[in-house]
């Protein structure tokens, strides 16, 4: 049988990064069928062509996976494929949590012949297997023998084929800015990011997150050495390609166990498996500096933090209290010393937000290093703690808001101001921190740094413009490009004509790079 995974685009950004469910699912498929994967961020679809595309390819069944904010298009793809004939199962957050919408059990019509709930790493070869006998059932749970919901162990986490899949779809950068690249550093033919997960589970639970009520607070990892060898194959196949491949470890809490963590991170420098790499850590867990040492010397180049608010009432309102604002300044110097950078979220319209939100907020990461800020709006997303709250408060605008996804729009009325309010909060934190001036007082931030710092803050504070305005297209980049043409043409200067005074870089095994500074810099 061919089987299609399909991953929706998310209507707003082009992909930076392929999503692990494809992958992972493709190496779990029983051997004797053959697995195509498309993601929508990269190779944009519409109904039609969707359901032309499995008519001529002769596709035997669709597996769609897709987050809250991508369901509307899935479903629409879905009927699309069952109209022209085809089975489809779907999976992931969303449907795990409203099975029924999926399956048109609540009323509404139905999209999926079949949903598999939560985590399918076992259930996934039932399925394939029922589809081909023509006997899929319409539910897939991950149960054990007894019947209890079992949650699958990452001890025989299976080998991802990375040195093999093509990944041409995913080259991260626009061509246009490879002549740039190729001036500073040999090796960038390709740049590409690639997801790997180390381990699962968070027992956190914050209000508005879905991790905790999905994966459980049962933590699991993968082997350390499962982890080694996958970079040890992404490195080798960056190496061939004579281009540049950084990790996201898409864990939800990459140090959630330090001690673990701590020991991967070892075994990572001592099987010199080091690529760049990109984490979501909290800041209560980087207060240890033995740990941030091994980021930095394990490949570490940039932490993602869910800071959410610098007010602590906020904090606690959404059961978040362990972070403390008091201590975010001081976490980001630890990492920046070690020339390790965050990203840093903040979530407004929480109930304690009152309008200047967002220039309080900016007043604090102005005086911290520099990083990418990102902004959003608190969303309740299905089946959380925040939504059932808001739900029983009947604070809910918008109760279905994914069935008309709107980005950056809010689906309940928070507490002390208006909704728009909260619109114009977020835009204002996108607009001054991604302005052209805003990004190049990041680059002179680093003014003490080797150019590849420079360049990577600089080319990551543009990557991540587009998650608030939309950069799709030539043109949208050249209008960007003109609007930054100062911080183009000082790096292009610097790069070319190189700077006396400027400081040499040293490769990730402390040799030096000579005549290229990129080289052993933050890629991420
Ligand atoms: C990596 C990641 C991202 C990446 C992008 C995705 C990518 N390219 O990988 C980035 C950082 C960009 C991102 C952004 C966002 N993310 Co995100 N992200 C994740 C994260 C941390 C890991 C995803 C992952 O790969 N997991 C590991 C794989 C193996 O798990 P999985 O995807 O769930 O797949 C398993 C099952 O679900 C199932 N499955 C999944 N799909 C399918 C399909 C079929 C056919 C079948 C049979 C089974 C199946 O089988 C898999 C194996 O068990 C998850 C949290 C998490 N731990 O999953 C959040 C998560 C998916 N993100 C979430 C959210 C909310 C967002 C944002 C909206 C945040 C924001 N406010 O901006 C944005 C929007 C992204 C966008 N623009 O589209 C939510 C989604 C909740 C929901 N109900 O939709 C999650 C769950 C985290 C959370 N806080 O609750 N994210
Ligand atoms: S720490 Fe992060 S992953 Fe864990 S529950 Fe909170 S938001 Fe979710």
């Amino acid at each position: 049988m061919r089987i299609l995974l399909y991953n929706p685009d998310n209507g707003v950004t082009r992909n930076f990064m392929p999503h692990l469910w494809m992958f992972l699912l493709q190496s779990l498929t029983p051997p004797g069928h053959e697995v195509i994967l498309i993601d929508g961020n990269a190779q944009p679809m519409d109904e039609g062509q969707m359901a032309q595309y499995v008519r001529e390819h002769n596709i035997g069944l669709v597996g769609i996976g897709a987050m809250t904010r991508m369901i509307a298009k899935a479903y629409r793809m879905a009927d699309a494929i069952r109209a022209a004939g085809v089975p489809v199962v779907m999976g992931g957050p969303h449907v795990t949590e409203l099975a029924d919408e999926a399956l048109g059990r609540d009323g509404g019509p139905r999209h999926a012949d079949a949903v598999a709930l939560g985590e399918a790493d076992d259930t996934w070869p039932v399925i394939v297997n029922d589809a081909a006998r023509g006997e899929l059932k319409e539910i897939y749970a991950p149960v054990d023998a007894a019947g209890k919901e079992s949650k699958p162990s990452l001890k025989n986490y299976p080998m991802i084929p990375w040195d093999k899949i093509d990944l041409h779809q995913f080259n991260l950068l626009p061509k246009v800015v490879y002549p740039l690249l190729k001036k500073v550093g040999e090796g960038w033919g390709t740049f590409r990011i690639v997801p790997v997960e180390s381990g699962r589970g968070c027992p956190y639970g914050c209000e508005f997150c879905t991790v905790t009520g999905f994966f459980g607070d049962s933590i699991r990892f993968r082997t350390n050495e499962s982890v080694v060898n996958e970079l040890l194959l992404l490195k080798s196949r960056a190496r061939k390609e004579k281009g540049q491949i950084a990790v996201f470890f898409i864990d939800d809490n990459f140090a959630i166990n330090v001690k673990r963590t701590k020991a991967l991170l070892r075994d990572i420098i001592a099987a010199k498996a080091q690529v760049h790499w990109v984490a979501q850590i909290s800041a209560n867990l980087l207060r240890d500096e033995e740990l941030c040492d091994l980021i930095a010397a394990s490949g570490g180049k940039w932490v993602f933090i869910g800071m959410e608010s610098i007010d602590p009432t906020n904090l606690k309102d959404v059961n978040k209290g362990f972070n403390k604002p008091g201590e975010y300044g001081a976490v980001l110097e630890r990492l920046a010393k070690r020339n390790v950078y965050a990203i840093t979220s903040f979530i407004f319209g929480m109930d304690n937000d009152t309008t200047g939100v967002a220039e309080r907020t900016l007043e604090q990461v102005r005086t911290w290093p520099p990083g990418l800020p990102i902004f959003g709006l608190l969303t309740p997303l299905p089946a959380t703690p925040l939504y059932k709250r808001l739900e029983a408060a009947g604070r809910l605008t918008r109760h279905k808001h994914w069935q008309e996804f709107i980005p950056f729009a809010m689906a309940h009325t928070p507490l002390k101001m208006s909704i728009e309010e909260a619109h114009a909060e977020v835009n204002y934190g996108w607009s001054h921190s991604y302005s052209a001036e805003a990004l190049a007082q990041a680059v002179d931030a680093l003014d003490d740094q080797p150019l590849g710092y420079r360049i990577n803050i600089f080319l990551a504070r543009l990557c991540f413009r587009g998650i608030y305005f939309p950069m799709l297209g030539k043109l949208a980049w050249l209008k960007v490009a003109a609007e930054n043409r100062r911080t183009i043409f000082k790096l292009i200067t610097e790069a070319v004509f190189g700077r006396r005074d400027r400081p040499t870089s040293k490769g990730e095994e402390g040799e030096e790079l000579p005549g290229s500074e990129v080289q052993g810099q933050a890629r991420a």
